[in-house]
């Protein structure tokens, strides 16, 4: 990601919203053939369900916390796979990051010799974190109102399609793949546990120290803060008045946005299309 002169536009994919300049339909295409070194862990998130947070979790393990991959901005240490900009070359990776569909991931990936973690996220704070990042960024359609943007969120017209859609697919798929589920809502109630988790999935063992330094790294506020982590260098990607990347970085601020009649009306839509689903979600 760097500073553009292009034109920010969005396009469908597939019937999915991207974005021009950062997704083109060929490198979309391509990309299915694309061939990825295994022993780069693959992170996959819907977009705004803590993406960034578990990019800097699973970087700074890897690392076990070395300075000098500290020094490098977050989205190159952990690149989107689906951006014209990544390059397979690219020497600074620890990680690759994707919001894409199961259909859409490189053919390669589907296989249990990447380490997956997929990371979930209430789906009334997705919505909501969503909504603020339409109004937000540069490059997306900003949302006319919540009632709106909650209608096409339901629909999958919003950026990287349906989040029912997703998160069914990726979870249908678990058996076949060696991926580790983590929840926003547990990264919240114990970043503690979550890290040694992870750490342990992807093989890694950390002493105390380096386990309390990369808790430290990790709180929303360092990571605001921080210019390897916060975004700012690329500011002309986002309308600064409209708010901010780090926005809240809480669970259950959906209980603010939804009025009584959405709530029932999107908890009827989660049934119908969910209720079977085997995953839970904290504070819906
Ligand atoms: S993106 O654009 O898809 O990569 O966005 P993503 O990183 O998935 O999600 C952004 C939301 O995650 C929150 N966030 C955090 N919450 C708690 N702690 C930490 N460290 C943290 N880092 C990012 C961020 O604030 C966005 O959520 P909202 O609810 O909008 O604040």
């Amino acid at each position: 990601m760097e500073n553009s002169e292009e034109p920010m536009t969005y396009f469908r994919h597939n019937g999915i919203i991207f974005c021009s300049p950062f997704h083109s339909a060929e490198r979309l295409e391509r990309l299915k053939d694309f061939n990825i070194d295994p022993h780069i862990p693959v992170l996959i998130t819907y977009p705004k369900s803590g993406t960034t947070w578990m990019q800097q979790i699973m970087s700074l393990i890897l690392c076990n916390d070395n300075d000098s991959k500290k020094m490098i901005n977050l989205y190159t240490r952990a690149p989107w796979m689906e951006s014209v900009r990544f390059n397979l070359e690219i020497r600074d990776c620890q990680i690759l990051t994707t919001h894409l569909n199961y259909q859409m991931v490189p053919n390669c990936v589907k296989s249990k010799m990447f380490k997956i973690i997929y990371v979930t996220r209430n789906p009334k704070d997705v919505i909501v974190s969503s909504y603020h990042f339409h109004k937000y960024s540069r490059f997306l359609e900003a949302p006319k109102n919540f009632q709106d943007f909650l209608e096409n969120f339901v629909e999958g017209n919003v950026f990287f399609g349906s989040w029912f859609e997703h998160i069914r697919d990726w979870h249908s798929h678990k058996d076949e793949l060696n991926i580790l589920f983590v929840a926003y809502e547990d990264m919240k109630n114990d970043l503690r546990s979550v890290v040694q988790k992870v750490a342990s999935f992807l093989n890694k063992k950390l002493d105390e120290e380096t386990l309390e330094s990369i808790l430290n790294q990790c709180t929303f506020k360092h990571m605001k803060e921080n210019p390897k982590t916060n975004y700012k260098d690329v500011s002309d990607l986002f309308n600064s008045e409209s708010g901010s990347f780090y926005r809240k970085g809480i669970t259950g601020d959906w209980k603010n946005y939804f009025l009584v009649s959405q709530n029932e009306w999107f908890d009827s839509i989660y049934q119908e299309k969910m209720g079977d689903f085997p995953l839970k979600f904290d504070n819906m």
